[in-house]
């Protein structure tokens, strides 16, 4: 369904070993990593977090926008530190954004930049709330604590619609008009899971990701027109 599994064949490329061991095999592991940080190449700058572009596509292979990325990468997952914060606002009786992605612990708040009044609500199993007809921004702020989507209507406007995708990872967000999203990420094996409301799931799909230095990753086609 995906070629996102797929590494792009390098055959030049010789299969991964310790070089610096091949290179000085008489040489202790210490010795080596000394030599390492006075050259400015220590273990941990060798897995550094580097931009990455993660493309996603259609099953056409055409870009697609207002997917939800997030990449949980091993050991830092993890709810956000005290005192996110995020927005969801209502403009001429629209919810903006469309898709909106936080971490979990984030606390966001609904401001009501129309002259009409809204009630906002979800009957989401990731977010349930309500917040009754109103008008400029309700004083408490509404706090996403379980990763899932939240799917918002208004009780008033029932054309109003969006969604709410909460995270579990700081490596987050969402793709833009070309179906790209740069994220700064380690190398390694990570999971990448992603959403789209025409998936027509509340849950998010989970695809491997492999981060290979020196390579953009292949697109991640979905099954959508
Ligand atoms: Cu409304």
């Amino acid at each position: 369904m995906n070629s996102w599994l797929r590494r792009r064949p390098s055959p030049s490329r010789p299969p991964a070993a310790p070089a610096a061991q091949m290179a000085w095999p008489g040489l202790r592991p210490s010795i080596l990593q000394l030599i390492g940080c006075l050259l400015g190449l220590s273990t941990a700058g060798a897995a550094q977090a580097a931009s990455w572009t993660l493309s996603v596509q259609n099953a056409s292979g055409q870009p697609l926008g207002d997917v939800a990325m997030a990449v949980e990468v091993k050991g830092q997952t993890g709810r956000a530190g005290a005192g996110s914060v995020a927005q969801m606002e209502q403009r001429q009786r629209q919810f903006q954004p469309f898709v909106l992605v936080v971490q979990t612990g984030t606390a966001v708040s609904f401001p009501n930049f129309d002259t009409v009044r809204h009630h906002v609500y979800s009957f989401s199993a990731a977010k349930k709330f309500d917040l009754k007809l109103y008008t400029g921004t309700p004083t408490d702020p509404v706090l996403f604590d379980k990763p899932g989507v939240a799917t918002l209507g208004c009780n008033i406007h029932d054309e109003m619609s969006a969604h709410i995708v909460i995270v579990d990872t700081p490596f987050f967000g969402k793709s833009n008009a070309q179906g790209q999203l740069r994220l700064e990420l380690p190398p390694g094996e990570h999971v990448l899971k992603v959403w789209h409301p025409r998936l027509g799931s509340p849950l998010l799909s989970s695809f491997p990701l492999r981060l290979v230095p020196g390579q953009e990753p292949a697109p991640l086609q979905l099954p959508l027109r």
